[in-house]
Formats: structure tokens, sequence, C-alpha cells
């Protein structure tokens, strides 16, 4: 344990730096200064003053619900995620039916279609303890069910695009409120997370703290949302067969009642170096490096809303674009 401990010191000590703050950059970067001080470091940056460099439409309007209603009035309908309590995609506290063990499962949100508007309207009335509800879609959503918003934004972000040497594979669109949080994970991809409105807060950890994560195999299980009479439930079902989904164990915000007992069960994560954490404002851009932990809230606009556009691709072999620039 002294070997790893020494690792995620030196990773700080060489490359991210100990004061746990993300590098803000004024401007964006040449796709060279991209490459070279961020992608093939694997670190991650915060570009400011997109809004201003980039000029999309999409920072002025998108804030006003008006004008998404609008544009999307005949669009197909749009993906909302559907949870008690704004947590889906994580753990959750499950008595077994049958036995009356208690025992935590990875709980996947209730996803339903429905036409924009109606879908905006069940984000800003989410009550936690009873359905809170989440735009989103992590498939391209963006290219796809709101695909008539596309000219108000860049189909790519054409420094990043060329440093690593290929368009976005995914765009999505997350439309949320301060209810839906996203729990610790990694992804495989390179991700350009852009605010467009209202501000997202990021926890992250860099791959090499991976033991900090206690990632373990928990059984599926998924909501299901029915509405009879205006009576809103939610049962949660266990997959069957039983699948495992491996997933990190840490809650980093835990309640007063269950921090000591958290912080007993996962030290490594809450007596070792503080994550990194950062807040992404409306105009800014988060690179978001491949295979680093983060854990995500968010902070509404004056409407009530937080919405962020991300552009992902695969990671490749970093050193081919790096030899085309
Ligand atoms: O914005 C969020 O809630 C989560 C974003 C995220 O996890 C991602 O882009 O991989």
């Amino acid at each position: 344990m002294q070997e790893v401990k020494k690792l995620w010191d030196e990773v700080r000590e060489l490359s991210l730096g100990s004061n746990s703050t993300i590098e803000r950059l004024e401007s964006p970067p040449t796709p060279l200064q991209f490459l070279r001080d961020y992608v093939s470091q694997n670190k991650p940056c915060i570009i400011k003053n997109v809004s201003l460099h980039h000029q999309w439409p999409a920072f002025s309007l998108w804030p006003h619900p008006s004008y998404l209603s609008k544009t999307l009035s005949s669009s197909p309908p749009v993906s909302v995620h559907l949870s008690p309590n704004g947590r889906a995609d994580s753990l959750v506290t499950l008595t077994h039916p049958r036995s009356g063990e208690i025992s935590q499962c990875f709980a996947s949100a209730h996803v339903e279609r429905l036409p924009f508007d109606e879908a905006l309207q069940l984000v800003s009335n989410s009550k936690n303890g009873d359905v809170v509800a989440y735009l989103q879609q992590q498939n391209d959503c963006f290219r796809d069910e709101y695909s008539v918003l596309g000219s108000d934004c860049d189909e790519h972000i054409a420094w990043a695009t060329e440093a690593l040497g290929c368009y976005p594979e995914a765009v999505n669109l997350w439309i949320g409120n301060q209810l839906s949080e996203t729990s610790f994970h990694k992804d495989h991809y390179e991700n350009l997370y852009t605010v467009v409105s209202g501000q997202k807060h990021f926890l992250l950890l860099p791959p090499t703290d991976v033991h900090r994560m206690y990632i373990r195999q928990y059984p599926a299980a998924h909501y299901s949302y029915s509405r009879v009479n205006d009576v809103e439930r939610f049962t949660l079902e266990l997959e069957e067969p039983v699948r495992y989904v491996p997933w990190c164990s840490v809650n980093p915000y835990p309640s007063p009642e269950t921090r000591e007992s958290e912080m007993a069960k996962f030290p490594l994560y809450f007596n070792g170096p503080k994550p990194f954490e950062c807040t992404v404002n409306a105009g800014e851009i988060l690179y978001l490096p491949s295979m680093w932990f983060h854990h995500v809230r968010q902070s509404p606009d004056d409407n009530g809303y937080t919405i962020a556009l991300n552009y992902c691709k695969a990671k490749a072999s970093f050193l081919c674009p790096y030899f085309k620039i």
C-alpha cells in the first residue's frame, strides 16, 4: 500500500500539482498546446470565455425555456431519466423482498420519451423523495433528439478535434437542476464538457487513485415508475437473471448520520489526498480526460435549469494525432 500512496503523491507532484485545483485557461488553446499540455498528460483543464471565442447562439438562446420549447415543439420526443431522488445510476440500499436481507444494488433510472415541453416541465416540478427528472441520454442524444438545435452551436470543437485527430463520436445534451447528481464513475472517452447555463460542480480523481474508489460488483436494478390517478410510485426491481455492475462505492457527500461509518468503510478516499474540485460556469469547457473518476452536482440558472453539452470521443493512441500537427 505504501507504494500506491507514493504513486498518488508522485502523480500530483510531477504532473497535476498538489493544490487540488484544475488549471483555468483564459481562452481556447491551440491544438498543439491542448495536445502537448493536457491530452498527452491525461490532465484536465477548464477553458474560460468559450462563449466569447465561439459565439454560439446557444449561450444567449438556450437559457430561455420559451426558446427551447418553441424550437423543439414539433421534434420527436426526448429522453428523460426519472428517479425518486435524482440519484440514478448510483448505489441504493435494497431490502430483499423474500429474505428481508439488506444489501446495495446499482440502480438505473426509469427512462421515458416525452415531448420536450412535458419533459422540461417534469424537471421544474421535480421534488426530492417524489420524482426527480433529468433530460439526458448518453447515446449522442443531441444529434438525434435535439437536431433542430444543431445550428445554435458548433458541430465539434475545432481545436480539440484537431488535437484528438477526429470528430466527436457522441454529443449529449443534459438539462437538469440541483436535485440531480451523478455518482462517481469513469468513462473510457475524452470529454469536452461545455456548460451553457447554470453551473456544474465536479469532484475529480486521476486514474491512479483507482484503489480509493473501492470499485465492487453490485447487482443491477431498475426503477420502474407508474402514475395512476395522479399517484406516482417508483419500485426498484433487481434484474433477473442477476447481472453485476462494477461501480465506485464512495459517496463523497455522506449525510451527517452516516458520515462516520462511511469514513470508516472508505478510509483511502476520506483520508487520502483531496479530490480535484472545480465549478464549471456557463460559457466554460471542462476537458475531462478518459479514465478520470468524476462526481457531478449542479446549480441552476435563474430559470431553474442547468444546461450542458458534452462532446465525447474514445481515446486514440495519442501519439498518432500528435505527429499530424
Ligand atoms: O452532468 C452530469 O450529470 C454527468 C456528466 C458525466 O458524467 C459525463 O459527461 O460523463
